[in-house]
């Protein structure tokens, strides 16, 4: 199955891909090993869009092959069986509504192994504060492509920081640099998903 399936995905032959692994789980297959086989060809699609060698259509097409795929694997996953990496809580910041990045991130991160919490865009600072504390993740996601963003990325931080959560917090987008990561307190960005993933690992292995 591995290969069959991992090429499937990283070629971007979506229904092929999708009736694969349907037929792969209703003959009793292991549904965690096929999120293996997702999470290893979605690293691919994410090496190949670094190099150049993919572009924007297939980093989103990816990225709605591994959801459609994950939402016919979870039922057959039981209770804790899944090894989690992580729980992230991930969104827009206040006053910027993109969210085609934030949602690739999403699905590349869920792939390599975190449990997401997606509260959406334009999502104000106490909105962020209120999730942290409620759901007590080990990583933040903001993410931003307006440069009216960064003021709000950096107020956002500080109001997690006000209600006394340390969490760590990643920023990406496609307007942050080493120089925003510094100017937010952020603990550190990305401007493409895969490099995100292996920040994120970083951030909450450390
Ligand atoms: C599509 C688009 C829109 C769509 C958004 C649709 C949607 N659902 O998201 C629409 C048409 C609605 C839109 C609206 C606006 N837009 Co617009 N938009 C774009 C455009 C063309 C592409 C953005 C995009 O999706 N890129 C592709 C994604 C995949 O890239 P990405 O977001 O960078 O995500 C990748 C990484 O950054 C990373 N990533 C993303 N998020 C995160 C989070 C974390 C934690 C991590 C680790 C990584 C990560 O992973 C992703 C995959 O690799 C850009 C131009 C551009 N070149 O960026 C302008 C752009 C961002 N928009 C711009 C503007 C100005 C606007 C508007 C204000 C326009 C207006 N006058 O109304 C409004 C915004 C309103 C608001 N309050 O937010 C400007 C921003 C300029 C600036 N400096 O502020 C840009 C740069 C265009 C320009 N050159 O002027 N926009």
């Amino acid at each position: 199955m591995d290969k069959k399936l991992y090429d499937l995905i990283v070629e971007m032959e979506e229904q092929d891909a999708l009736d694969y692994a349907k037929k792969y789980l209703e003959d009793g297959g292991d549904a965690q090993k096929l999120l293996d086989v997702c999470r290893d060809a979605m690293d691919e699609v994410g090496n190949r869009f670094e190099k150049g060698e993919y572009f924007l259509s297939e980093l989103l097409l990816g990225g709605e092959i591994f959801q459609s795929i994950m939402a016919i694997a979870l039922p057959h996953l039981g209770e804790g069986s899944q090894q989690k990496l992580g729980k992230m809580v991930l969104g827009t910041v206040r006053e910027d509504i993109h969210d085609i990045g934030k949602d690739i991130f999403k699905a590349f991160v869920e792939a390599a192994g975190f449990e997401v919490v997606d509260i959406g865009v334009d999502v104000p600072e106490e909105k962020f504060v209120e999730a942290v504390k409620e759901h007590q993740p080990d990583i933040v996601g903001m993410s931003c492509l307006i440069t009216a963003g960064m003021v709000t990325m950096k107020s956002t931080i500080e109001a997690l920081r006000d209600a006394g959560f340390k969490t760590p917090v990643i920023i990406g987008g496609g307007r942050v640099d080493e120089d925003v990561k510094v100017y937010v307190g952020a603990d550190a960005w990305a401007d493409d998903a895969a490099s995100g993933v292996r920040l994120s690992k970083e951030l909450v292995e450390a």
